[in-house]
């Protein structure tokens, strides 16, 4: 069957700031769902793309582009988080540490953190560094969807055999699989299901909030403690 998608409308997108580390991002009050994937696999490109804004975050042929954690708002009230890449052996040695400490820091224990975009390409045959990052993400217990970019540049049958062989190679680490988007930030093929995505847990987000607010206001039969009076 199928799934059918209310569809966040995007009013605003503002650059909020770029952040070295988990210590400078901004405080925790908003939700955020961030993009991470290998260098040049297009993250920045998608975040425009959903965003509706091209030119937002920085977009380059240059792999390991994406330095700092780029955080951006949008409507006022959520945010994307446009991650540096992984697997670009020439960025600086020092560098290169001190962004993955940053990142995995920042998937670890970022709190407000509600869902992380892993991209893989959809043109290539599965990568040992996709498959180990997937597998770092499982074992530090990061929400994720996975999302197969780049999809005007392949053929169909392609890309569906690379699907399928990632997701054969990931199978055993899982009860059930994560949910599979494919995208192209060229046509803007798969906007309508991200979006849909980031919707559904928003709204999730939403109604557990409401929920604990109607809590509070249910007076308690009891008070949580003996008075002394
Ligand atoms: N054909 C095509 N090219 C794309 C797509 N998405 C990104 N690109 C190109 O791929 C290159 C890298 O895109 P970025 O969005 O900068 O990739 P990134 O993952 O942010 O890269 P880093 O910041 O270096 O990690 C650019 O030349 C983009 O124009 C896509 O959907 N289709
Ligand atoms: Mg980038």
């Amino acid at each position: 069957m199928r799934r059918e998608f209310s569809i966040v409308n995007i009013s605003s997108a503002i650059f909020d700031c770029s952040a070295p580390d988990l210590d400078s991002c901004p405080d925790e009050s908003l939700p955020e769902f961030a993009f991470i994937g290998r260098s040049n696999v297009g993250k920045s490109s998608l975040l425009n793309m959903l965003a509706g804004e091209q030119g937002l975050a920085r977009v380059s042929t240059t792999p390991g582009f994406t330095k700092l954690i780029n955080i951006f708002t949008v409507n006022k009230c959520w945010r994307l988080v446009d991650l540096p890449g992984y697997g670009f052996a020439h960025v600086a040695r020092e560098h290169k540490a001190r962004f993955n400490k940053a990142v995995a820091e920042y998937l670890e224990h970022r709190t407000n953190l509600c869902l992380v975009f892993a991209l893989i390409e959809s043109g290539v045959a599965p990568q040992a560094i996709d498959l180990e990052f997937v597998e770092w993400l499982v074992r530090h217990s990061v929400p994720f969807v996975l999302v197969f970019t780049k999809t005007d540049k392949v053929p169909p049958a392609t890309m569906e055999t690379n699907i399928a062989a990632f997701m054969v190679r990931i199978s055993a680490w899982f009860e059930k699989p994560p949910s599979v988007c494919t995208c192209s930030a060229e046509t803007g093929q798969g906007r309508r299901e991200l979006l849909g995505v980031i919707d559904e847990q928003l709204t999730a987000i939403n109604a557990q909030s409401s929920q604990a607010h109607q809590q509070e206001k249910i007076p308690k039969r009891r008070p949580d403690r003996n008075r002394p009076w």
